[in-house]
């Protein structure tokens, strides 16, 4: 029997689409998109698509396995659960629970993956990580602006006159928002893209401007600049509804325009143009993720928030800062799902610094860590150091669907589900404001088991199974507490399966920010020395360190792959793939290199070798391997890449990074 049921995308993305999955025979045969979601319109992208190969891949994890003399073993999940429950106990009595390592990301955007929080809570409190491969630095920038990380509704793009995509990639990694990209153009808006590679969003630009990595904060500390001398800046709002202009307007007058054009290698009349542009209202601002990867990516989020602050549109329809929108996130009770109230101890280490921390703990020393939904041997900077770490616990426990990298260096391996093998609601904080619903679709193969029920057995053989006997409807209940009180159920969403959250449209809109002074904060408030924003610059670059930059002299990007969300898909693809280094034309120029030449590029933290690819227009002396390739592919490209943090300590500095490559035969 084939049946077409709808269900929603599980993955950590910015558009969380519906499907439509055919079923036949407890086997999914097909995704597609929804043609009546709302935002998504029945159409879904590549990595969606390939859920149907993720989920019946020969490759998946179908039993519990051990390590037994460097070998793997297939146990039985009594024996598993048993040995693992053994170990936390012992552990917590001869340790405490802070000795236990709970090291994860968000694979899944599920609500009820952060069940995993309730069982470490009740457990008695483990070693966390705190802080944001991805979005972290930029996150806390808006929080200290405008008291809070809010995004306008999609929708609000087609009343923008001007349109400023800066350092998003939107048309391979916000597929939707790309449409309405399409949709803005046809009605006369201009698409303008700042960005150190053209990529398949500045193809489409009115303007494309090409800007020396980590920079960023320069060049609209360089617009804000020309603003305030053509006086066009929005002097209503600056005086009602800012606080601490005067500061910005003093760290204006300490650098030139040249000065700044300089550094941050976009022509003078660039700048003066998008001045114009910005005070050309309503003019919005779409930042990317990839743009605050740096040590000063904090401060170029701030100083970005500041321009669109000056011009005049923050608040306004059209307008925006838009980077995330919390909303979304916030609309659901977390708090009822993780118990932490019941979290006795306490001790966080930044989840870009985790391997050294791990190394270096003591009071008490990490003895197991316990991975779930992530793959930091590929994800998490500086791999030598993560791989030395996660080696040298007695102990790694890891929930997994494949044998990643990290899968290799497990004690044991848990086999768990996909998606379309257990139910649970899906939203991402990044775009749109709406939930969507994934039921149950098929069973799962040989003995996998839900994230869940692999807590709640454990729960059971630690003495506080109480605390896990709900049902996940319950469970989906309580996530939904808040909701309920406005009239939007969990019922509905089963029905619906999609629903609108009650958000703000156009956030900011009365001027209230939730900022200490109640007001937009150039300067943040309560911060000290820290709260006034700084001319900062990335850690690795010729101004901050002209050695490195000498023995080092290329811009090293490492961005989301194209087919892959991360590491998820590279081992399903039909050819086997290969790591490609993308190249300037001007460094294949310098060294006489050409497409497909075996190269390495290096620095002091690691190597990797691949083929080069030259990169038309890309800004000069950058390079970008694309991220989360395995080891046997070649990878993993955080061999090179820094796990200092950001300069507000929650992001990460991935794309701080300076390499050399070489023609290697
Ligand atoms: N296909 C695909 N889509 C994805 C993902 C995926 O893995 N694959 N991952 C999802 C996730 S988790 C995230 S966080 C989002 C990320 O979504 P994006 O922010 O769009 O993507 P990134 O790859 O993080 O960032 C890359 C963009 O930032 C630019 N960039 C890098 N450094 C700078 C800089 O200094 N200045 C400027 N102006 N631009 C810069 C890059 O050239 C590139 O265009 O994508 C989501 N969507
Ligand atoms: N160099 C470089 N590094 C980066 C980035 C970059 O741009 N450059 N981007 C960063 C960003 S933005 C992000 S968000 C992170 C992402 O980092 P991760 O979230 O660690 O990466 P993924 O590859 O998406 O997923 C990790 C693993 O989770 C498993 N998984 C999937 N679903 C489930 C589930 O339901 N349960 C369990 N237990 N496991 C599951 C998958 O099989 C996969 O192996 O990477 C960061 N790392
Ligand atoms: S990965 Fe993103 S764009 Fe692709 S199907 Fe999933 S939510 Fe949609
Ligand atoms: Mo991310």
């Amino acid at each position: 029997m084939t049946s077409i049921v709808k269900s929603a995308c599980p993955l950590n993305c910015w558009d969380s689409c519906g499907f439509h999955v055919t079923i036949e025979n407890d086997k999914v045969i097909k995704v597609e998109g929804d043609p009546s979601h709302p935002i998504t319109k029945g159409k879904i992208c590549g990595r969606g698509r390939m859920l149907e190969a993720r989920t019946n891949s020969p490759e998946r994890l179908h039993y519990p396995l051990k390590k037994v003399n460097g070998e793997f073993k297939q146990i039985s999940w009594n024996q598993a659960l048993d040995e693992i429950a053994l170990e936390l106990k012992e552990i917590k009595e001869q340790y405490g629970s802070t000795a236990v390592l709970h090291s994860h990301d968000y694979a899944n955007n599920g609500i009820l993956k952060n069940l995993d929080q309730r069982f470490f809570n009740a457990y008695g409190g483990v070693t966390q990580i705190y802080g944001s491969l991805c979005w972290g630095a930029g996150i806390e920038a808006q929080k200290w602006d405008f008291g809070d990380a809010y995004g306008h509704e999609p929708e609000d793009v087609l009343k923008s006159k001007n349109i400023v995509i800066w350092g998003r990639n939107v048309a391979r990694t916000n597929m939707h928002f790309y449409e309405k990209l399409l949709d803005a153009k046809k009605n006369g808006a201009k698409i303008y893209v700042i960005d150190p590679l053209f990529n398949a969003t500045a193809k489409i630009a009115d303007e494309y401007i090409s800007v020396k990595p980590g920079m960023d904060g320069l060049l609209a500390l360089g617009i804000i600049k020309e603003i305030l001398r053509l006086r066009l800046a929005d002097y209503e709002f600056i005086s009602h509804y800012s606080y601490g202009f005067e500061d910005l307007e003093k760290l204006i007058e300490s650098v030139s325009l040249v000065k700044i054009s300089e550094m941050t290698e976009v022509s003078v009349e660039r700048i003066q143009l998008l001045a114009e542009v910005f005070a050309d209202k309503p003019t919005s601002t779409f930042m990317g993720l990839g743009l605050q990867r740096y040590k000063n990516g904090g401060n170029t989020i701030r100083l970005i928030d500041a321009l669109v602050a000056v011009s005049g549109n923050v608040g306004i329809p059209g307008g925006g800062a838009n980077y995330a929108n919390l909303q979304v996130g916030q609309s659901f009770d977390v708090a009822n799902l993780t118990l932490s109230s019941r979290k006795g101890k306490d001790r966080q280490f930044s989840i870009m610094k985790q391997a050294e921390e791990v190394l270096s703990a003591i009071d008490p020393e990490i003895k197991m860590i316990v991975v779930t939904c992530g793959n930091p041997l590929t994800q998490v900077p500086d791999t030598s150091i993560v791989e030395k770490a996660f080696s040298s616990v007695s102990k790694l426990v890891v929930i997994e669907q494949f044998m990643t990298d990290t899968a290799r260096l497990a004690d044991y391996i848990l086999p768990t589900t996909t998606s379309f093998e257990e139910e649970d609601l899906y939203y991402s904080s990044m775009y749109h404001h709406y939930v969507n619903y994934g039921p149950k679709l098929v069973s799962a193969p040989g003995e996998a088991k839900s994230d869940l029920w692999i807590w709640t057995q454990l729960a059971e053989r630690l003495g506080f199974g109480d605390d896990f006997q709900f049902s996940r409807n319950q469970w989906l209940e309580m996530s939904f507490q808040s909701l309920a009180e406005k009239g939007v159920t969990i019922d509905e969403l089963k029905k619906q399966h999609t629903l609108e959250l009650p958000v703000r449209r156009v956030p900011w809109d009365d001027f209230q920010f939730k900022t200490p002074s109640g007001k937009y904060e150039f300067t943040s408030m309560n911060k000290g020395l820290d709260g006034l924003l700084k001319l900062a610059l990335p850690e690795e670059s010729k101004w901050s360190n002209p050695e490195l930059a000498e023995k080092f002299p290329y811009n090293l990007l490492t961005i989301h792959p194209l087919r892959s969300n991360h590491s998820q898909n590279y081992h399903l693809f039909p050819k086997e793939p290969k790591l490609k280094v993308e190249v300037a034309e001007n460094i294949a120029a310098d060294q006489q290199l050409k497409d497909g030449d075996l190269v390495r590029v290096w620095n002091n933290r690691g190597k990797v070798k691949g083929y080069l690819s030259i990169l038309p227009k890309a800004h000069p002396n950058t390079i970008n391997i694309d991220e989360g390739i395995w080891k046997r592919f070649g990878g993993s490209v955080n061999n090179l890449t820094p796990s200092e943090e950001s300069d507000n300590g929650l992001g990460s500095s991935l794309y701080d990074c300076l390499v050399n490559l070489e023609k290697i035969t």
